[in-house]
């Protein structure tokens, strides 16, 4: 008998990768992801890093692909985004040692900006999708795909959702690989994307497509389960509890790898029934690619269950009457309640004084933006991160009269770095003028208080250069920069108001550590 664990599936993709012989592991927090990289870094043998975004971090495991060597970049959803510029080429240039993105989805938005479908980057890309269902799932899944990575030379996406991340299930680890380094071959035709060289490539890609597809057919990730019944259930991760919760015995088409969708397999399977219904969350992603495979034996889902989590009671209600699930209004549990500013946060304190000064605020992403709330009510737009700084800036220019001079920007710390310092040179090199604020409180607070380059800290723990802010914003060209302390409020509150009159781009630095997370209490 081999080891069996109970791990999460945060934790079985961590060690799925180590086991996998993967050595370089690089990411951005985000919940539902955060746990993946944490595991990971207590590896020594592997190469883990918070980079300073996703993009850096998917660009450090291209390098280290490229190297010959198994890596794993790991993100939320939105992160994707940030990410998809390198992403969209890698598909082109493809691999050397294998590389897989983990993307953790987050229908419902527990924590999320927005709940967008991370399959469609899959199609979007050209490349394989793997949607595992539990963690024992994760586990094997995660060795496959960097098998199948490297088999086709392609970079592969590997979607788990919030439910899948954070459940524990059974896991039966394999055995450790060790795999030697083969070193970086010069090959421009295939590293380098000139337009003369892609083209080729393009040509490349639909033909790794259709070899993948005839892999998806006849592969074990997508397995009928018999079942008594005319109507066929086509489904996918954490959806597929869901059915199996309800009804054990209908038949059912497991996808396990998604994209691309085995299109034959699916065709010849649904005609021997009445009905095909897919059940999945979010987009009609199974069901748009069941209706382009020639499946005309398809029900649609109704249009409401394209929003939100999933959940048994709302699949039995699809699979039953048809219908959405409607909650009974009496229930004895509060109702949900967004999460607030911890007691003796220095944020709080800030907020306060924007609130107090009727400020209008282009704020950004992390335990601030709570300040939209009451008894705040200061924080009156944020769209993703370092969006704070153009947003604001341009909408103080585009507005006129006594509002103007009440607009600022306001940023974190992790969230600077992340994606804010573009937006202040474009400030600088543009003239624009207006307040900024950047909340340092020496964390990434919001995803649980991982260490950043304003930290002097790495994943590991290791101790490393802090990045100066004040230098960095300095060196980006601006002039009048102030240090404040939030806990020194009446200080705080004349530094801003004197900042609100100037007629240039002024930055305060709010410096506080986290009351939870600083690094004091690390
Ligand atoms: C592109 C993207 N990546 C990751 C996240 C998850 N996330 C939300 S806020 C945040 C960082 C917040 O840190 P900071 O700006 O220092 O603010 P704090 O929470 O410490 O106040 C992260 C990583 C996200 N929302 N979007």
């Amino acid at each position: 008998m081999g080891r069996e664990l109970f791990l999460s599936g945060n934790e079985a993709c961590a060690l799925a990768a180590y086991d996998s012989g993967c050595l370089f592991a690089s990411g951005y927090p985000g919940t539902p992801s955060t746990e993946i990289l944490e595991n990971l870094g207590t590896y020594n043998s592997v190469n883990t890093s918070w980079a300073t975004n996703e993009k850096v971090a998917l660009e450090l495991c291209i390098g280290a692909s490229f190297a010959g060597r198994r890596s794993l970049a790991v993100m939320k959803h939105v992160g994707v985004n940030v990410a998809a510029d390198p992403l969209m080429t890698l598909s082109y240039t493809g691999i050397k040692g294998g590389l897989v993105i983990v993307t953790c989805d987050d229908p419902g938005m527990h924590s999320s900006q927005n709940e967008q479908d991370n399959r469609h980057y899959a199609l979007f890309a050209k490349i394989p999708m793997l949607e595992p269902s539990s963690s024992a799932e994760v586990y094997n899944f995660l060795t496959a795909a960097f098998y199948i990575s490297e088999k086709f030379d392609t970079p592969v996406l590997f979607r788990l959702t919030t439910r899948i991340c954070h459940s524990h299930s059974r896991v039966f680890p394999g055995k450790k690989s060790e795999l030697p380094a083969s070193g970086f071959t010069i090959n421009n035709q295939k590293y380098v994307m000139i337009p003369a060289w892609a083209r080729m490539r393009h040509v490349f890609i639909e033909k790794r497509l259709a070899l993948l597809e005839k892999f998806s057919c006849s592969s074990k990730f997508n397995i009928f389960e018999k079942g008594a019944g005319s109507r066929l259930i086509i489904t996918s991760g954490i959806s597929y509890q869901y059915v199996r919760e309800n009804f054990i015995n209908l038949p059912v088409l497991k996808l396990g790898m998604t994209w691309p969708f085995p299109a034959e397999k699916v065709r010849k399977i649904s005609c021997r029934f009445k009905e095909v219904m897919c059940v999945e969350e979010l987009d009609p992603f199974l069901e748009n690619a069941c209706l382009v495979s020639g499946v005309n034996n398809i029900i649609k889902r109704p249009k409401n269950f394209y929003i939100g989590e999933l959940n048994p009671e709302r699949v039995k209600a699809l699979l039953v009457n048809f219908k959405d699930f409607i909650k009974p209004v009496k229930q004895n549990i509060p109702a949900a309640r967004p999460p607030a500013l911890c007691r003796g946060c220095p944020h709080a304190f800030m907020f306060e004084i924007f609130r107090d000064y009727g400020l209008i605020v282009a704020g950004d992403i992390g335990c601030y933006t709570l300040g939209t709330l009451s008894p705040y009510n200061a924080l009156h737009a944020c769209i993703d991160m370092g969006a704070s700084i153009p947003v604001g800036l341009a909408l103080r220019a585009a507005s006129a009269g006594k509002q103007k001079n009440k607009i600022i920007s306001v940023i974190g710390d992790s969230t600077f770095f992340h994606s804010g310092i573009t937006g202040l040179i474009d400030a600088v090199y543009n003239k624009r003028s207006g307040l900024i604020v950047i909340l340092d409180n020496r964390s990434t607070a919001m995803t649980g208080g991982q260490d950043h380059p304003g930290t002097g800290k790495t994943l590991p723990g290791n101790i490393s250069v802090r990045l100066d802010i004040e230098k960095i914003v300095r060196a980006c060209g601006v002039n009048r920069v102030f240090q404040v302390d939030p806990f020194k409020k009446t200080e705080t509150a004349a530094v801003i108001k004197k900042s609100l009159a100037l007629k240039e781009i002024v930055v305060i630095i709010a410096t506080r550590e986290c009351i939870i997370y600083g690094p004091q209490k690390r």
